[in-house]
């Protein structure tokens, strides 16, 4: 019997970044700019942009324009450190920006059971509403 279906909705979804794999994800498309998306900040090493499903009056994604690897955040080694403090820094400098100043929540998700869904790590920025602990 042929499992064709399920072959071409795994190959539709490694496309789109939806698995843990090395191939191009939604984000590469972004950041060629391919694709339209609400930027907020960019420099040489990583960009913000607002998500495109708001969790709360502000939120957007830090990411890093090079993957490097980085399909997640677990896939970290040592030479990603310069990269994650980086992204870690802007993500508060943009919080501010965006007037966040009462605070703030940055979140990653990890694989499947951290519900991430983009496999190219990713910071999500939230705030602008009273927070609540913990998350679902
Ligand atoms: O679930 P994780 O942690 O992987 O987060 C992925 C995030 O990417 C979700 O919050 C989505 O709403 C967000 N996302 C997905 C797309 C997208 C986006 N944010 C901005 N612009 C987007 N475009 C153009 N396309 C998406 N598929």
């Amino acid at each position: 019997m042929s499992n064709g279906g399920d072959e071409s909705a795994a190959k539709k979804a490694a496309a789109e970044g939806l698995v843990d794999s090395e191939g191009p994800t939604i984000f590469d498309k972004i950041i060629s700019k391919e694709i339209p998306a609400n930027v907020i900040y960019e420099d040489d090493k990583c960009l913000a942009f607002r998500d495109i499903n708001p969790q709360a009056p502000v939120h957007f994604l830090v990411i890093p324009k090079v993957r490097d690897g980085l399909t997640r955040l677990s896939r970290a080694h040592e030479g990603h450190k310069e990269i994650l403090g980086h992204l870690l820094y802007t993500a508060q400098k943009v919080a501010k920006d965006e007037g966040l100043g009462e605070g703030f929540r940055v979140a990653i998700n990890d694989g499947p059971g951290g519900c991430q869904s983009v496999y190219h790590l990713h910071l999500h920025v939230i705030g602008g509403r009273q927070l609540t602990w913990p998350p679902g």
